[in-house]
């Protein structure tokens, strides 16, 4: 399989994170890219290829020019405004304290950040730029010769929101990715989200649109992040309605609760008749994940792939969460080898 690879990614390198009042170590680190890598290398014939850059129009077709150029900027203006270390923000415009059109660089990161675990570095614009253009590399490998192909990038993108970051994401590669797929001939498309966590922001992108079809299966939002997205009533809006399903699932849900919301993702992705499939790939819901609840083992990713493969779509993975050293790269090896054991192509 190729493998795009976003060897920028270590751009993207935060000092740490809040996390439950302290701040610790980024569970986004740098580290996770050399594991996945060369575990992928092992399992699947892996073919690395280095992504082309096809420029800022990909991205400007998902994410607000305004937002685009926060992000672009933050850091230099971050550090203009005399600090040193990673950017975040500490005030956010809520109900009844949004008003004014404030241009310091603190109420900025209050207006784009939806979370308070995201730091912006002096190398993040660099890593999330190049990690679209790997998405994008990988998209047109896949739309000319239909073979499967994985993008294998951070920082991740499903929670990022056309002109909202967070949850370590700033771009969202997978709804990029789809967009691009979409313009290169793709009808329809289905994005699915095997992430832990809630695909926020490809949800909230496609929400009043039928030609894509987001699909997630993830830990309840009444008690896992995002919280204020990702639940089962959720179904789409205007021209998007019924194009959105979410399966949220309770804690400790192990591979046949899993498998079974499956099933029911299966069924609505074959009855909508999609061109293409683009998979947000987080392996963060095995049971050794710091974070997480969920306690899927490792051989239950490759039980994935199959799953994915037999849905017989054009498929792109693209690498979203899964932070457990130890399990990483085995888990994404897992589904990728799963996939091409059952995909014709
Ligand atoms: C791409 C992705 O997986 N992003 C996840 C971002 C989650 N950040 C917030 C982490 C807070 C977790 N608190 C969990 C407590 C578990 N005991
Ligand atoms: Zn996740």
């Amino acid at each position: 399989m190729r493998v795009f690879f976003n060897s920028s990614h270590d751009a993207h390198d935060g000092q740490g994170e809040m996390h439950h009042g302290r701040m610790v170590p980024c569970f986004d680190n740098a580290r996770r890219m050399g594991l996945i890598r060369d575990a992928v290398a092992l399992a699947v014939k892996a073919q690395l290829v280095d992504p082309a850059d096809h420029g800022m129009a990909p991205i400007t077709a998902i994410h607000d020019p305004a937002y685009l150029a926060f992000i672009e900027n933050a850091w230099r203006d971050w550090q203009a405004a005399g600090h040193t270390g990673d950017a975040f923000p500490y005030i956010w415009p809520t109900a009844g304290l949004a008003g004014g059109a404030p241009t310091h660089i603190s109420a900025r990161l209050g207006q784009y950040a939806f979370s308070s675990d995201t730091p912006i570095t002096p190398g993040t614009w660099k890593a999330a730029y190049w990690g679209a253009q790997t998405v994008v590399s990988a998209a047109d490998a896949v739309m000319k010769d239909g073979e499967a192909a994985f993008a294998l990038t951070r920082p991740p993108g499903h929670h990022a929101h056309a002109n909202r970051y967070g949850g370590y994401c700033f771009l969202n590669n997978c709804a990029i990715a789809a967009q691009y797929m979409r313009d290169k001939g793709a009808k329809k498309i289905v994005v699915l989200d095997v992430d832990y966590h809630h695909g926020n922001g490809t949800q909230d992108i496609f929400y009043e649109r039928a030609d894509v079809l987001t699909v997630s299966i993830h830990a309840d939002p009444k008690d896992h992040f995002p919280f204020f997205l990702g639940f089962a009533d959720e179904t789409g809006r205007l021209d998007g309605q019924g194009a959105n399903l979410n399966i949220p699932l309770p804690g400790g849900t192990d591979f046949g609760g899993w498998s079974q919301a499956f099933a029911r993702a299966m069924q609505k992705i074959l009855g909508f008749q999609a061109d293409a499939l683009v998979v947000a790939l987080g392996v963060d819901a095995h049971e050794a994940e710091p974070i997480c609840d969920f306690k899927l083992v490792t051989d239950d990713f490759n039980r994935i792939g199959q799953m994915i493969g037999r849905l017989g779509l054009k498929t792109l993975f693209v690498m979203e969460g899964g932070y457990a050293h130890d399990v990483i790269g085995q888990n994404v090896a897992g589904v990728l080898g799963g996939y091409l054991s059952q995909a014709k192509t």
